[in-house]
């Protein structure tokens, strides 16, 4: 891939000349535009006719994204509203979480990063050193509630159908069902996806970004709300460096270009290599 074209990235700022088409489109009316998007195509003929030919880019909007039949001001609206109802719960959430002195970590990243095999190694090296509970988020199953039980560790498996992300609500009703874990640690696993859950807060202190060596160096450029949204980004499955070609150093400094204050350890959670790092870290987290 390009990854010497710095530009292209700086470029996708949300704050350019398309926004006053959509104001002038969009006063707020109900029924859809459905030419804002033909609009922006002109405009990106015009000024951006040095990119490859061919491009498309839905996410320059006031929105950031594209929904057929609805006005950037409609998405914005509704948008704005579920994330209010969301952080509302969210900072309950922490309320709860802070009174019990629990750490609580959001764990994000693609499926099979290697989330709940990190997971139960953790809880295994925690065991009789700090009492932990784990929420599971897939879309169905109960596999990974099931690996986190066989570890002794409780666990709730909440299964979200069609849903990409686990919200604060949802959260808040897995608490429920768990007991209470004074001064310990509660690890949700979020479902697997680097888009949806960065922009739910589940009222824990610190989303925590994982990614495998086998997804790629760029990744953190590609879905950079996501490590913008991190704490630490924890590189996992060192132990196959040797077999594909993910440059380390490339995947710090783009994590970086997105989150200049994200932190990164490496590990393999087969092997255990570099779990010391990642449970000093949970320790003065
Ligand atoms: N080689 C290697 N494989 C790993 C590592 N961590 C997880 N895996 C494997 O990656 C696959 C997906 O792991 P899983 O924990 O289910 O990922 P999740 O979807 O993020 O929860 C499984 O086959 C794991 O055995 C690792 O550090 N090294
Ligand atoms: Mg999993």
């Amino acid at each position: 891939m390009g990854h010497d074209q710095p530009h292209e990235h700086h470029h996708d700022h949300p704050h350019d000349h398309h926004h006053d088409h959509a104001h002038s489109h969009d006063h707020g009316h109900s029924h859809a535009h459905p030419h804002d998007h033909s609009h922006e195509h002109e405009h990106e003929h015009e000024h951006e006719h040095e990119h490859e030919q061919g491009d498309l880019h839905y996410g320059k909007g006031e929105a950031g994204l594209s929904v057929p039949g609805m006005g950037q001001r409609q998405l914005i609206a509704i948008e704005m509203d579920v994330l209010a109802k969301n952080n509302a719960l969210a900072a309950h959430n922490r309320e709860h979480f802070d009174e019990a002195a629990q750490l609580v970590l959001n764990l994000v990243s693609s499926p099979g990063s290697g989330k709940t095999t990190l997971l139960c190694e953790t809880l295994r090296q925690l065991a009789d050193k700090r009492p932990c509970a784990v929420i599971e988020g897939d879309q169905q199953t109960s596999a990974d509630a099931d690996r986190i039980r066989a570890t002794g560790v409780p666990a709730v498996q909440i299964n979200t159908g069609k849903g990409c992300h686990l919200d604060a609500k949802m959260v808040h009703d897995a608490c429920h069902q768990l007991p209470a874990n004074e001064g310990g640690i509660l690890f949700i696993e979020n479902v697997g996806n680097l888009v949806c859950p960065a922009s739910f807060d589940l009222g824990e202190k610190y989303k925590v970004a994982i990614l495998s060596v086998t997804e790629g160096e760029e990744k953190p450029l590609k879905y950079p709300d996501m490590f913008a949204a991190a704490q630490l980004m924890v590189i996992n499955k060192i132990d196959l460096l040797p077999y594909v070609s993910f440059d380390v150093a490339r995947c710090i400094e783009n994590a970086k270009r997105v989150n200049p204050y994200i932190q990164v350890i490496q590990v393999s959670a087969t092997t255990g290599e570099g779990m010391d790092a990642w449970l000093n870290w949970l320790a003065t987290a």
